[in-house]
Parts: structure tokens; C-alpha cells; sequence
């Protein structure tokens, strides 16, 4: 299978509630690889433009809202078939949704305190990580 990146950002409350360490394990222990990684507190600015393809839905204004009420965690991820691995992983939007063992069913607290963020395609991985890390942050190991 392909090897892939894919962005990831733990949300506000994964930091509030202390998962950065739990979420980022698991990720390793699946064969993703943060290649790169950072603690960031988005402006509006930016989490509007991060989040704009939904922007006429009518969660956008809480959607902005709550991803710069905290800093976020935001990641590269690498390794086989990481975009979906990677929402595997993370389980359905809606928490009450997703199947048991997810980080969604085990940490989130609710649609929008959804603990993480993954890219739904390669193509939006490409332009996602893009959107956070220059080439020069990225790291091969
Ligand atoms: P994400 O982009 O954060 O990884 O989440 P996702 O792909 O599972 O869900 P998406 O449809 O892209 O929605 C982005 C975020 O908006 C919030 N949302 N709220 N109230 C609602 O109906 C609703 N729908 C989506 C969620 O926080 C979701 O993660
Ligand atoms: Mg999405």
C-alpha cells in the first residue's frame, strides 16, 4: 500500500483534557509518524480559512468558535494508507456515533468537542498540511 500523509490536529479539548500523549500513542502504534508537529493557538483568521469549505453550513460560526478557544496540536502524519488509517482511528464526526475504541467514542465529549481533526482525502491532505507546515518542517526518520 501506499505510503501517505495526512493532516491531523487534536482539538481544544484533547489538550484541556490531557490526550495529546494517548491520541499521538496511538497513532504511532498504527504506523503513523508525526513528521511534523506543533502546539498552535489559531486565530480566527486562520481556523476560518482552515474550515473553509464549510462555511455556509450552519455550524461554521461554532465550528470557528470552539477550534480557537484553546490551542490545538497540529500534525503530519506518515505512514501506509494514512487518510483513512487516520479516520479509522478517529471514528465518526458525531461521538455518540462512533464505534468503541475510537478516539472520538473514548475522549470527545460531543460533535463539536470532537477531540480531532483528519483530512478526508489525499488531495485535502496535501493542501491541509500545506496550509500548516513549509517543506523545511517536515522531517524524515
Ligand atoms: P473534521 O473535519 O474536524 O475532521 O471532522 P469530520 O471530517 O468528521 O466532519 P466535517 O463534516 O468535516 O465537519 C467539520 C467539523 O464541524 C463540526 N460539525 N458540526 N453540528 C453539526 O451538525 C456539525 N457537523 C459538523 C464537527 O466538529 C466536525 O468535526
Ligand atoms: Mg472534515
Amino acid at each position: 500500500m501506499a505510503i501517505e500523509r495526512t493532516l491531523s490536529i487534536i482539538k481544544p479539548d484533547g489538550l484541556k483534557n490531557h490526550h495529546i500523549g494517548e491520541i499521538i500513542s496511538r497513532f504511532e502504534k498504527a504506523g503513523l509518524t508525526p513528521v511534523g508537529i506543533r502546539l498552535q493557538q489559531l486565530s480566527q483568521k486562520e481556523a476560518e480559512g482552515f474550515y473553509a469549505v464549510h462555511s455556509a453550513r450552519g455550524f461554521f460560526k461554532d465550528l470557528v468558535s470552539f477550534m480557537t478557544s484553546g490551542p490545538v496540536v497540529v500534525m503530519a502524519l506518515e505512514g501506509e494508507n494514512a487518510v483513512q488509517k487516520n479516520r479509522d482511528l478517529m471514528g465518526a464526526t458525531d461521538p455518540k456515533k462512533a464505534d468503541k475504541g475510537t478516539i472520538r467514542a473514548d475522549f470527545a465529549q460531543s460533535i463539536d468537542a470532537n477531540t480531532v481533526h483528519g483530512s478526508d482525502s489525499l488531495e485535502n491532505a496535501k493542501n491541509e498540511i500545506a496550509y500548516f507546515f513549509r517543506e523545511t518542517e517536515l522531517q524524515k526518520y
